[in-house]
């Protein structure tokens, strides 16, 4: 799938700055590793219910603030009820270096200190609905990873669900931010695409997605 024709940056809408085959299959495969340990312990990776009943049919875990539909606790309350792991370090570095990657902007990139990941991991058939990020109190860049099988990514507006929205394609080692204007667009994930993964990643089949953010909460741990 790599780069026969390569794909340029794109600034998609102001401050939302995709950067295709940002992460080398290395590093890629890293990231599997780490998400299926994360997947198991201390809180296991589970498809969140929403207020109304329904399932979400992509399967998350978080590090560092627990998200379940529609707020932010330090515990899984909604699973297990242990603490969720730490942001390693490393973690939060790589989101410094993706920060500067997407908008050549060093101060932006050095002052970025995401406290929360989110690892989503969609099977063929999963899929996320139009919604906006909004428990954040934090006008901070979102960095997204995205690993695995590709997908149609939706970009949406800041005023409603519907159109006027961009499909984009989101590629194994895709790195996306979206601050500034953009932080607060509808969004969505309306279709995984076919195909195999590279047998290199260790992620026989599926997408994983991983999105740092700033919850701008102060709560120690
Ligand atoms: C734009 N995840 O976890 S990543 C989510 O691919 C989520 O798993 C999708 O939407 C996924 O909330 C999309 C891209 C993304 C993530 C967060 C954003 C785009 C965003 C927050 C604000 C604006
Ligand atoms: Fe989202």
């Amino acid at each position: 799938m790599n780069a026969l024709i390569p794909r340029p940056r794109t600034v998609v809408v102001p401050g939302a700055v995709h950067v295709p085959d940002w992460l080398d299959l290395k590093q890629q495969h890293g990231l599997v590793a780490e998400c299926r340990r994360w997947a198991t312990s201390p809180v296991p990776m589970r498809a969140a219910v929403v207020p109304g009943g329904h399932r979400m049919s992509a399967q998350t875990v978080c590090l560092g603030w627990h998200w379940q539909p529609y707020r932010y606790t330090r515990t899984a309350d909604d699973v297990n009820g242990a603490p969720v792991a730490a942001v390693p370090q490393w973690l939060v570095e790589l989101g410094q270096s993706a920060v500067a990657a997407a908008y050549d902007d060093q101060c932006a990139a050095q002052s970025y200190t995401p406290d929360t990941a989110l690892v989503n991991f969609y099977d063929e058939n999963a899929r996320m609905g139009m919604h906006q990020d909004k428990e954040e109190r934090s006008g901070a860049p979102v960095v997204s990873l995205s690993i695995g099988q590709s997908c149609i990514f939706r970009f949406g507006n800041t005023e409603s669900r519907n159109k006027p929205y961009v499909d984009v394609e989101l590629q194994s080692g895709d790195l996306f931010v979206f601050g500034g204007p953009s932080r607060f667009a509808y969004h969505g994930v309306p279709k995984i695409l076919a195909g195999k993964p590279d047998s290199a990643l260790g992620l026989a089949t599926g997408r994983l997605n991983i999105t740092l953010r700033d919850t701008g909460m102060t709560q120690p741990r």
